[in-house]
């Protein structure tokens, strides 16, 4: 691979970690955007003795430690390798915030770096611009990153798809530039070395390399730059194996071997990389003396436990909009939360994460003692950035902006369950009520997608997200509450933008909302309820309108609000069976499409949800022709126990 001869350099000359402790605070990232390049780096952590020879061997195959596409595996040193192109850089760019964000809040010394490897696809991917915008605009110079320029990429040249001027297109961002041959040892390493000296700025070193460097037809005749090597062994992609190794100084009989000067040269690397360790590790000491409560609280935060934050405490003005009632909650949490970052892309007072605003500032260039990230209109960036900050640790990173963009982060989303990661995404806006702005801005088909990510587990076998709609503002505290105790997968909150009138209280609203924790809970029953009416969100409260209604009547109702349906499915059967009667007639309303009711209303039951894209009105209007109104929930309900 081109790239060998950075990654080389990289490890071993400068990239700091403790050989004996991979989670090691201190230690410098390196992210690898393209991921299809993990077999580069398995090469280089077998030299510093992450992996075995054997290993490697293994690659790709069932139960290996050695899979296609490793994502994450700091144990093994491996903080993230991207399958999606684009995002692993842009991770870079979250853990750098982070790095200098921490630094900033606690006075600690900043002296790790960042350093992100990106290729030609990474390069193309529209992320790319927002990343290098956002690493541009706020100076990050504890970022570096190595472009394998090889012009060549998975089934076209470069030149058939581009002729821009990468080096120009990042210095207009604010980046240093310098282009090298990326497969001269030399200049690879005055290059890192500039770099690292670098202050004010993020430092983009293009390197100019060979793909298949080296690589031999049988005839002996050159088989380099071809994208047939992209992603096949060489034998299969043209080249002869056999040559191509002879040609690189390899024995073709035995070519997992290394030889004994590169041994010697990452044992070299061992012996110092202890010393340096060693000294940096005293002057965290030093700096933990001198600052006991900050050092107490860094740890604290590093440690990733559930904040301490006194949710019983929180006043919620009534009848709320459950966006306003994220921003109370909000509004605390940036006074009890030190080590939270929260990010909108420019949707603050409109999202509402300006609750957070107010009681911090954004971060800037030269001042990252805020704990707000204006992140402009990029919404799979920002949730990229936070997934860095969290892969960096010691950070809880938010994210906010209206729930029909929350497709432009699904990407991400996907990754950040993928990787266990407790990034919180606020989602507003959620449902066709943004009426006067018409179907675009309006979610319908949004919540049924966001949770199938409840219904797919991880590698743990847990829910793989958490996501949560709650029905009013106490629903809301309780949302917050639950997704700042979820220390162990990602969380979406979806929320209204319209004033939702209060479930019924029976004694303490915040209380009975605490049932929120079970994902679903009975929030009224007359007795032997005839009916069981299901919600989430804002149509929980058209239920108890409507209810009102049918008991005029003599039905007797149950209504029941289930503001996460994969923690609901999670309980045991007895409890879920006590809230949602087997067998029971039960009605659904839903402002997104029928199915997203689907797994809780069952068979027995209909479920009143939107068939088509919304349309363009004043959302009271809307209520009314869609059918989202009490008089409807009375109709249908009255046919649903008839038949
Ligand atoms: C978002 C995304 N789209 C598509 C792919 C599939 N894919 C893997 S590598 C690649 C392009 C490879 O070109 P380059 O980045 O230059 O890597 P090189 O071939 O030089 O190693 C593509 C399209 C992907 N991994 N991620
Ligand atoms: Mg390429």
């Amino acid at each position: 691979m081109g790239g060998a001869d950075f990654v080389n350099v990289l490890y071993s000359k400068f990239l700091t970690y403790d050989p004996d402790n991979p989670s090691w605070e201190g230690r410098d990232r390196f992210f690898l955007d393209p991921g299809h390049m993990s077999p580069m780096l398995y090469s280089v952590l077998t030299l510093a003795d992450k992996f075995s020879l054997d290993d490697l061997k293994q690659f790709r195959q069932w139960g290996s430690i050695t899979p296609g596409h490793p994502e994450r595996d700091v144990a093994r040193g491996i903080e993230n390798t991207s399958g999606p192109l684009g995002q692993g850089h842009t991770y870079a760019v979250g853990a750098a915030i982070a790095a200098k964000f921490l630094a900033a809040k606690t006075g600690r010394p900043l002296t790790q770096k960042i350093y992100a490897y990106i290729s030609d696809g990474g390069i193309q991917e529209e992320i790319s611009q927002g990343a290098g915008r956002i690493a541009g605009h706020l100076g990050l110079d504890n970022l570096i990153m190595f472009f394998d320029s090889n012009d060549i990429q998975l089934s076209t040249t470069v030149g058939e798809v581009t002729c821009e001027d990468t080096a120009a297109k990042y210095k207009s961002w604010g980046w240093r530039v310098v282009e090298i041959n990326g497969n001269d040892a030399d200049a690879i390493e005055n290059a890192l070395t500039e770099a690292q000296a670098n202050c004010g700025s993020p430092s983009l070193i293009i390197g100019k390399t060979i793909m298949g460097k080296g690589a031999r037809k049988a005839d002996g005749e050159s088989y380099e730059n071809k994208c047939a090597t992209h992603g096949m062994p060489l034998g299969e992609a043209g080249a002869s194996f056999e040559k191509s190794v002879e040609n690189l100084g390899g024995d073709p009989e035995n070519p997992f071997r290394i030889f004994p000067e590169v041994e010697q040269l990452y044992a070299q690397r061992k012996e110092e990389l202890k010393k340096i360790v060693a000294q940096k590790q005293t002057e965290q000491e030093v700096w933990a003396k001198t600052n006991p409560e900050k050092a107490k609280k860094l740890a604290f935060w590093l440690s990733g436990q559930t904040p301490v934050v006194d949710w019983a405490a929180i006043q919620q003005k009534p009848n709320q909009a459950t966006r306003a009632a994220s921003s109370t909650v909000l509004g605390v949490l940036a006074n009890q939360v030190e080590n939270m970052i929260v990010a909108s892309a420019d949707l603050s007072n409109s999202d509402k994460t300006d609750g957070f605003l107010k009681q911090t500032h954004a971060i800037t260039k030269d001042d990252f003692s805020g704990a707000f990230l204006q992140a402009g209109v990029a919404e799979l960036t920002m949730a990229c950035v936070c997934i860095g900050m969290s892969l960096y640790g010691g950070v809880i990173p938010a994210c906010g902006t209206f729930f029909v963009f929350s497709d432009y982060m699904k990407p991400a989303i996907r990754m950040a369950a993928l990787m266990e990661l407790p990034v919180k995404f606020i989602w507003t806006h959620d449902a066709f009520r943004v009426g006067e702005d018409g179907p675009t801005h309006e979610p319908v088909e949004q919540e049924a997608q966001i949770r199938l990510m409840e219904k797919l587990k991880n590698h743990k076998g847990h829910n793989s997200m958490l996501v949560l709609r709650p029905a009013d503002v106490q629903e809301t505290t309780v949302a917050w509450k639950l997704a700042m105790e979820n220390t162990h997968t990602p969380t979406g909150l979806i929320l209204s933008r319209q004033n939702i009138t209060d479930l019924p209280a029976k004694s303490n609203r915040y209380e009975e909302a605490l049932q929120s924790a079970q994902g679903g809970y009975v929030v009224e029953c007359d007795g032997h309820a005839d009916v069981i009416l299901l919600a989430s969100g804002s149509e929980v409260s058209t239920l108890v309108e409507g209810a009102a209604l049918l008991r005029k009547e003599g039905v007797k109702v149950r209504i029941v609000s289930v503001p996460s349906e994969g923690l609901f499915r999670s309980q045991p059967k007895t409890y879920q069976d006590s809230v949602i009667i087997p067998g029971k007639k039960t009605f659904g309303l839903t402002a997104g499409l029928p199915v997203t009711l689907q797994g809780l209303v069952g068979s027995s039951g209909k479920i009143w949800g939107m068939e088509s894209f919304g349309f363009s009105a004043p959302y009271k209007v809307l209520d009314e022709k869609l059918g989202f109104t009490a008089e409807n929930v009375y109709k249908q309900v009255m046919n649903l126990i008839k038949n």
